[in-house]
């Protein structure tokens, strides 16, 4: 596919796909979330892809859906919307996704980086759930990720009341796993997600998959779910290689099978 809205490349085992519509300050428009999504889902079926990003420029991440695509919608019109679809093939990625953040990460473009497993942040990041005012509120995932993520409190001064969360604060309240200085965030990203993509690929694929069930299934499930995978990954070579190498006291050979 020949893609007009993003920038992809792949470097160290890393898959990078880059929102590249700077002048509208990435905001998410049909076309440029139908790419990404496509060439997220070519990175998953890559065999020498091991770890993803999605990343934008160092102004901003994404500074929310495309306002100008959703003036004069009706609830039909956003309902028969592929932009929520777009989310949910997101979600069914199997191998990790980090989002690699600088500059402004406003409504969905906040809410597309929540739906990633991490995230990397440049120090100039900057989080928030604006919709409100814009006399709405986040409808992708904003008033969940979010609340599960720092807590009921500050979620709702966010999302009722647009307060935005600086990088630092959003590595305070868990929101993200690290600030780096801006000028380095993107090599910093893909030396991260490099250290994911060496590892061994269907234990590293089934550990996304249980981290994620702890925040979809009650307990009792998601404990039960995480046994089945682990006596699953006993039917793969890695196990055995991994094991064998700590007993030869020598490194493991990963094979992904
Ligand atoms: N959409 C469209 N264009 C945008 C944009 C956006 N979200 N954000 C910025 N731009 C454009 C501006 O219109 C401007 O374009 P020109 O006027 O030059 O053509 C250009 O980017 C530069 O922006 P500014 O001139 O405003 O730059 P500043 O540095 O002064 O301000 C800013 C930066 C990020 C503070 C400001 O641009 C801003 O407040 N932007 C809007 C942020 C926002 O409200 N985001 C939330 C959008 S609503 C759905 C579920 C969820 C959603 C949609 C559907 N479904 C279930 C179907 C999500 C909705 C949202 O995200």
């Amino acid at each position: 596919m020949d893609y007009q809205n993003i920038l992809t490349r792949r470097e160290k085992g890393v898959g990078v796909a880059q929102f590249n519509r700077p002048k509208a300050l990435n905001a998410l428009n049909r076309e440029m979330m139908g790419e990404v999504i496509h060439a997220l889902e070519q990175f998953d079926a890559d065999p020498d892809v091991g770890c993803l990003i999605v990343t934008g420029d160092e102004r901003a991440f994404a500074a929310g859906a495309d306002i100008k695509e959703m003036v004069q919608a009706r609830p039909v019109d956003m309902l028969n919307n592929p932009f929520i679809d777009y989310w949910d093939r997101l979600l069914r990625i199997g191998k990790p996704v980090v989002a690699a953040v600088s500059g402004f990460a406003l409504g969905g473009g906040c809410e597309f980086a929540m739906a990633c497993d991490m995230i990397v942040a440049s120090d100039s990041a900057q989080f928030g759930q604006p919709e409100i005012n814009l006399g709405v509120m986040p409808g992708a995932g904003g008033t969940q990720r979010l609340t599960r993520a720092v807590g009921k409190a500050l979620a709702m001064e966010m999302v009722l009341n647009d307060r935005r969360l600086s990088a630092d604060e959003a590595a305070r309240f868990g929101l993200i796993n690290k600030v780096v200085p801006v000028e380095t965030y993107l090599q910093e990203a893909i030396d991260f997600a490099s250290q994911i993509a060496a590892r061994a690929p269907v234990a590293v694929r089934m550990a996304k998959e249980a981290v994620n069930a702890a925040f979809e299934m009650p307990l009792n499930a998601a404990l039960a779910h995480e046994r089945r995978l682990f006596y699953m990954l006993f039917s793969t070579g890695d196990q055995k290689e991994g094991m064998q190498a700590f007993v030869d006291k020598r490194r493991a050979e990963w094979r992904g099978e």
